[in-house]
C-alpha cells in the first residue's frame, strides 16, 4: 500500500502525467476532449524506420482514418492499448478502426484495416492514481488472420534485470520542434530501468507503481513519444518478440532522468483472460443529465466472450440513491457463447445518485464470476424562483444544477436586474441548468463567456443534439435564437471544464430569455456559431451527438477519480 508521503508526492504528478502523455496531438479531432494530449510536442526519439515486414503486429488505432495512438495486435479479434487512447471510455467502438501490420500509413494496400465492436477499458484505470492501469482491449469486428504478439509471462518478465534491452515502436511525432508524423514506422531501442530508479526524485519521485514499467537512458535521446501511446514495448526472448510494455506516459520525451513510463503488460493477464474469454459489463453507464421527476432509460451491454453459456443471478444495486433505480435483468438471465445481452435501468429521479451507485451481478463464469458497473447520473432540481425571475423568461420550466448550481449575480446584467451565472467550478467539473419548453416555439436567450479557449466549454443541447457552443472570449451578451418543434423539449445550458488550467474569467452568464409567440411547426436548424474564438471540433449533428455522450460519462469518471483523492 502507499504511504502518506507518496500519496503527497503523486498529488503533484496528474499535472505532469496529462502535459505529456503520448498520444497523438488532435484538437481538430477532439476540440476539449482529450485532455491528455494537449502539450508539448517532441519525438519517438533517437529512432529508424524499420524494415518492411519486421513488427507485423504493431497497429495503428484511427479515427476517420487518422492514426492517434498505437496498438498491438495479439491474437483472434483482439488488439491491445492504452487507456487513455480513448479517454478510458469503455462501450462500443464509436467509429474507431485499426490498421494490423502495416508500415507505411500513406500506403492504403498496406496493413489490415477493420472496425472496433467494443471497448474494454481497465476498470482500475486512474486507480488509485491518475494514469494507473493505462491498458484497454479494443474487441475487433471480427478475427482477423495476422501475426500476433505474445504477451511476456509475468515468470520471464521476473528474469529480466534492469538495462535489458527493449524495443518500442510508433508512428509518434519525429521533430523537437514543431510536427512531423511519419508515415512509415519507426523504432528504438531502449534499456529497461528499475521502478525503484524511476521512482528517484530525478525522476517520477514515487509515482511508478507495480502496474507501470519504465525504460530509457539516464542521459536521454532515445524514447517513445506523442503519437505512440497504446503502442507495445517488446523484449527478444529466443528470436520472438514478447510484449512487456503499452506506451503511457513520460515527463516530456528522451530528458534525461525521464524515462519513458509503460502498462506493464505482464502483470495484467488476468484480467486479459477475463475480458477475452469470460463474462464483462460495461464499467460506467451514466444517464447523464436528469431533472427533477423525469424518468430514463439506460441499457447496459454484458458480454460472454467464453465458448460456453453463461448463468447470471444476484443482480444487486447499491448505494445511496439506488432505490431510485430499477432493474429488469429478464434478458441476461443466460447468455449464450459469443453473444450479448442488455440489462435495463429506470432512473426515475427525486434526489442525486450517490457516488458509490452501482450494480453488482454474480455470474457461474470461473474466469469471472462478479461483475461490477458503476452508476452516475448528473441531477438537476427544480429552479429557485429567483433564477427563473433572473432569466426574464416566461411559459418556461427550469431546473438547475443540484451540486454547481447556475447562481444569481447583479455585475454583469443584459435585461433588467439581474442575470444568472455557471456556478464556479473546478476542473472536470461541469454546472447545468435546464429548461423545458413546450414547442412550437422560437426561444431567444443572451449569452456571454470567457473559458479556456479550446478545452473549457459553454455548450447548449436541443435535447441530445449539441446546436450552440462558444469555447474562448465573448465578451459581450450575444443574442441566440432555438428554434423549437413541436412537444416537449429540453435545453440544456452546460458550463465545462476539462481538467487544467483556466483562462479568461473562467465564467459563463445568461440573461434575455424571451420566448417568441408560437411560430409555426418549424424544422430545427442547429445554429452553430462559435462566436469570436472559433475552435475546430467536429461538425454538428450525429457527430456531435456522440462527442457529447463521451464528453459527460468523462466528466463523471473523473470526478469520481479525484473525490478519492480527497
Ligand atoms: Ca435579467
Ligand atoms: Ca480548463
Amino acid at each position: 500500500m502507499l504511504n502518506n508521503t507518496t500519496r503527497l508526492c503523486l498529488a503533484v504528478l496528474p499535472l505532469l502525467i496529462s502535459t505529456n502523455s503520448r498520444a497523438e496531438t488532435n484538437v481538430d479531432k477532439n476540440a476539449g476532449k482529450l485532455h491528455h494530449q494537449r502539450g508539448v510536442q517532441q519525438r519517438i526519439i533517437g529512432g529508424e524506420p524499420v524494415n518492411v515486414g519486421d513488427y507485423t503486429y504493431m497497429t495503428s488505432l484511427q479515427r476517420d482514418g487518422s492514426h492517434f495512438c498505437g496498438a498491438s495486435f495479439i491474437g483472434e479479434k483482439w488488439v491491445l492499448t492504452a487507456a487513455h487512447c480513448v479517454d478510458g471510455q469503455s462501450g462500443s467502438g464509436n467509429g474507431l478502426e485499426v490498421l494490423i501490420g502495416a508500415n507505411d500509413l500513406s500506403d492504403n494496400s498496406s496493413g489490415k484495416r477493420i472496425a472496433v465492436k467494443r471497448i474494454y477499458v481497465h476498470p482500475n484505470y486512474n486507480t488509485p492514481v491518475d494514469t494507473n492501469n493505462d491498458i484497454t482491449l479494443l474487441e475487433l469486428e471480427s478475427e482477423v488472420d495476422a501475426p500476433a504478439i505474445n504477451i511476456l509471462s509475468k515468470e520471464l518478465a521476473d528474469e529480466i534485470t534492469s538495462g535489458t534491452m527493449l524495443t518500442v515502436t510508433g508512428w509518434g511525432n519525429t521533430l523537437t520542434d514543431g510536427q512531423n508524423f511519419p508515415d512509415k514506422l519507426m523504432f528504438v531501442q531502449v534499456p529497461l530501468v528499475s521502478n525503484e530508479v524511476c521512482n528517484l526524485p530525478a525522476s517520477y519521485d514515487g509515482g511508478i507503481t507495480d502496474a507501470m514499467i519504465c525504460a530509457g537512458n539516464q542521459a536521454g535521446g532515445k524514447d517513445s513519444c506523442q503519437g505512440d501511446s497504446g503502442g507495445p514495448l517488446v523484449y527478444k526472448h529466443n528470436d520472438e518478440y514478447l510484449q512487456i510494455g503499452v506506451v503511457s506516459f513520460g515527463d516530456g520525451c528522451a530528458q534525461p532522468d525521464k524515462y519513458g513510463v509503460y502498462a506493464a503488460a505482464f502483470n495484467f493477464h488476468d484480467w486479459i483472460n477475463s475480458v477475452t474469454k469470460g463474462v464483462n459489463i460495461e464499467n460506467t453507464v451514466s444517464f447523464g443529465a436528469i431533472e427533477e421527476g423525469a424518468e430514463t432509460e439506460k441499457s447496459i451491454s454484458i458480454s460472454n466472450n467464453g465458448a460456453t453459456e453463461a448463468k447470471l443471478s444476484d443482480f444487486v444495486l447499491s448505494g445511496t440513491g439506488s432505490s431510485q433505480i430499477t432493474l429488469d435483468s429478464s434478458a441476461c438471465l443466460t447468455i449464450a457463447a459469443k453473444s450479448q445481452c442488455s440489462l435495463k435501468l429506470t432512473y426515475k429521479a427525486s434526489s442525486s445518485l450517490g457516488d458509490e451507485v452501482k450494480i453488482t451481478i454474480n455470474t457461474d463464469s470461473q474466469i469471472s464470476p462478479l461483475l461490477s458497473s458503476k452508476i452516475s447520473a448528473k441531477f438537476l432540481k427544480v429552479a429557485d424562483e429567483s433564477i427563473v425571475n433572473a432569466t426574464d423568461g416566461s411559459d418556461i420550466q427550469w431546473f438547475n444544477d443540484e451540486d454547481s448550481p447556475w447562481i444569481l449575480q447583479s455585475s454583469d446584467i443584459k435585461v433588467g436586474d439581474n442575470a444568472i451565472q455557471a456556478a464556479a467550478i473546478g476542473d472536470n467539473e461541469s454546472s447545468q441548468l435546464m429548461a423545458k419548453v413546450s414547442g412550437p416555439a422560437k426561444l431567444l436567450f443572451h449569452s456571454k463567456a470567457s473559458t479556456e479557449q479550446g478545452y473549457d466549454f459553454f455548450d447548449v443541447f436541443l435535447d441530445d443534439e449539441r446546436i450552440f457552443y462558444v469555447s474562448g472570449q465573448n465578451e459581450l451578451f450575444e443574442g441566440r435564437f432555438i428554434e423549437i418543434p413541436e412537444g416537449e423539449h429540453r435545453i440544456t445550458f452546460v458550463y465545462l471544464k476539462d481538467s487544467e488550467q483556466s483562462a479568461g474569467n473562467d465564467t459563463v452568464y445568461l440573461d434575455g430569455f424571451e420566448r417568441l409567440v408560437k411560430s409555426e411547426p418549424v424544422v430545427v436548424t442547429p445554429v452553430v456559431t462559435p462566436t469570436v474564438e472559433k475552435v475546430k471540433a467536429k461538425s454538428s449533428g450525429g457527430g456531435s451527438f456522440g462527442y457529447l455522450l463521451s464528453g459527460f460519462t468523462m466528466l463523471f469518471l473523473l470526478r469520481r477519480a479525484i473525490a478519492k483523492k480527497n
